[in-house]
């Protein structure tokens, strides 16, 4: 029991941490400028007063028997710090997207509506399916379609994430944040 919390709870906590991270650098480079000149005592005050994100869980819809995730990507803006608001793609948020909680042997569809001006794919990362619901980087995502991965969840408990595997802008778009975990529970691990 506590084995599968742990793993849920770090996991998203990792995946936090990209918020993190990218805050920090942030912050490194504005608190460089401008500090040259002074002689006084300076308080340093960081900007990075935010508490650490969690992205949300969210259980799907069911259509039919087959459990729906609707995942729009977006173009938005995410205050990383206070009054400061950073360009971001988001996944039904303002950075990264939500955490799916799928269980072993659920038919799912996880439905990417695609609302950015350029191209993406979108990959299960870690989950066992057909390769052509696995969103490789030939499957892409056209501006203004929605693309679903449909298939049965045949896994053993685990801890998963998506993101897309677009030719050559793989990394920018998940930095621009463009990830988010997928948990599998089973019969031998707690639901959350
Ligand atoms: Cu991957």
């Amino acid at each position: 029991m506590e084995r599968r919390k742990f793993l849920g709870v770090s996991s998203i906590s990792a995946l936090s941490l990209i918020v993190g991270t990218q805050g920090a650098s942030a912050n490194h480079r504005m608190g460089g400028g401008g500090s040259g000149s002074t002689t006084t005592t300076t308080t340093t005050t960081s900007t990075s007063s935010k508490a650490l994100p969690i992205p949300s869980l969210i259980r799907p819809i069911d259509r039919n028997g087959v459990k729906h995730f609707d995942l729009n990507v977006n173009q938005a803006q995410h205050e990383f710090f206070d009054g400061i608001l950073t360009n971001t793609f988001s996944i039904s948020s303002t950075y990264l997207g939500p955490t799916l909680l799928l269980t072993n042997g659920d038919n799912v569809s996880l439905n990417y509506t695609n609302n950015l001006s350029e191209e993406i794919t979108m990959h299960g990362h870690g989950m066992h399916l057909p390769a052509k619901m696995d969103g490789t980087p030939h499957q892409t995502i056209a501006p203004g379609v929605t693309w679903s991965a449909q298939y049965n969840v045949n896994q053993k408990a685990c801890t998963n994430w998506y993101h897309p595997h677009t030719h050559h802008k793989t990394p920018h778009h998940v930095y621009q944040g463009l990830a988010g975990m997928i948990i599998i529970e089973d019969n031998e691990s707690n639901a959350l």
